[in-house]
């Protein structure tokens, strides 16, 4: 039996924008590096045991088979990380039974696909070159995954690590910052998105404003990842905050135009943006839902805002994790 857990990663500087690509090879790379901060206490558990007979793989998510969607997905990604390692293990990962189960709440602004395809990358390499290898992988090649991971979905390159992640081109990697922010995720609403996130990326570059921002990206990205090494959490929470926001904008003006921050949305951050002094600084997936950086609890303080705003709201708490496990 393969047990993988692996959490989700906050981008900090967004993946919003995908370079063509012509080959599986070359699938969902970034038009510009993005930055991330893996979680703890989110994750998603995946299971995997050897079959001894039958004509296919089982997959359940959650506990029920998966969706024909989710099910093509996994399957491709099986074949993906068999054909890398085929010249060395020709006989593959054979079939397999797949249990994957996330332990927070779906549609909850929480990238689900990041960590699961970590899981599964970890879990399938397992089920193919065995623990032991895959282990010295996670310690000794991390890029590797990340590349494999990031075929299954992009944003899971930079969860196949904890801490901090920079993801350039074909892998994520690490960085060397070992800060302890903590992420507070307010739950606006639970409605699942009416644009998927790959659709999203293909019509980022329909914006007028895309080019623009791919030319600001660079000094962005060094200032805030000069703000980590110094944890200088000020200058850190306004680039997240201009970053997430002119993410929000490209949606917006694409065409036709993505709308993912509903009025509640808006209301809180402009609740908070009124605030005049703050140690906590919000950033946004591609939902409705604010996820707010800080270094200490902060939990009282966004209480009193939505309770001012009269906003109903879920608050799931949560932090720099250590990385994916494998037993
Ligand atoms: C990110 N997001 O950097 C950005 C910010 C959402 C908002 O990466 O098509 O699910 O599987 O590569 O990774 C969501 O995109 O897209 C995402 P695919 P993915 O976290």
């Amino acid at each position: 039996m393969i047990r993988v857990t692996a959490s989700p990663n906050i981008a900090f500087i967004k993946y919003w924008g995908k370079r063509e690509s012509t080959s599986d090879e070359t699938r969902n790379i970034g038009l510009n590096t993005s930055v991330s901060m893996t979680l703890s206490h989110a994750q998603t558990k995946v299971q995997i045991e050897k079959l001894n007979g039958g004509m296919a793989h089982q997959i359940f998510v959650d506990k029920n088979p998966a969706s024909p969607a989710d099910r093509a997905k996994i399957e491709t990604h099986i074949k993906r990380i068999e054909r890398h390692f085929e010249t060395e293990y020709p006989l593959g990962s054979g079939l397999l039974k797949i249990e994957s189960e996330n332990n927070f709440p779906s549609s909850a602004g929480i990238a689900s696909s990041a960590s699961a395809f970590a899981a599964l990358t970890i879990g399938i390499c397992a089920a193919i070159i065995g623990k032991e290898r895959t282990r010295d992988l996670m310690e000794n090649n991390s890029a590797l995954l990340s590349m494999l991971a990031r075929r299954g979905s992009g944003s899971a390159s930079r969860s196949v690590c904890g801490g901090f992640m920079k993801w350039d081109g074909e892998h994520a990697e690490s960085l060397a910052s070992k800060w302890n922010l903590l992420d507070t995720i307010v739950i606006l609403s639970r409605k699942a998105k009416s644009i998927s996130s790959s659709d999203g990326h293909a019509l980022a570059l329909t914006s007028p404003h895309f080019n623009e921002r791919l030319e600001d990206l660079p000094s962005r990205t060094s200032a805030l990842l000069a703000a980590i090494d110094a944890r200088d959490i000020h200058t850190l929470g306004a680039l997240l905050e201009t970053e997430a926001l002119e993410m929000h904008q490209i949606a917006e003006t694409s065409s036709p135009p993505v709308h993912y921050l509903g009025s509640e949305s808006r209301r809180l951050i402009a609740a908070i943006q009124a605030l005049r002094e703050r140690q906590f600084y919000f950033t946004i997936d591609a939902g409705p839902n604010l996820h707010f950086i800080s270094e200490k609890p902060i939990v009282a303080d966004l209480e009193r805002v939505l309770a001012g705003l009269n906003l109903q709201a879920e608050i799931w708490q949560d932090g720099l994790g250590t990385g994916p496990s494998l037993e």
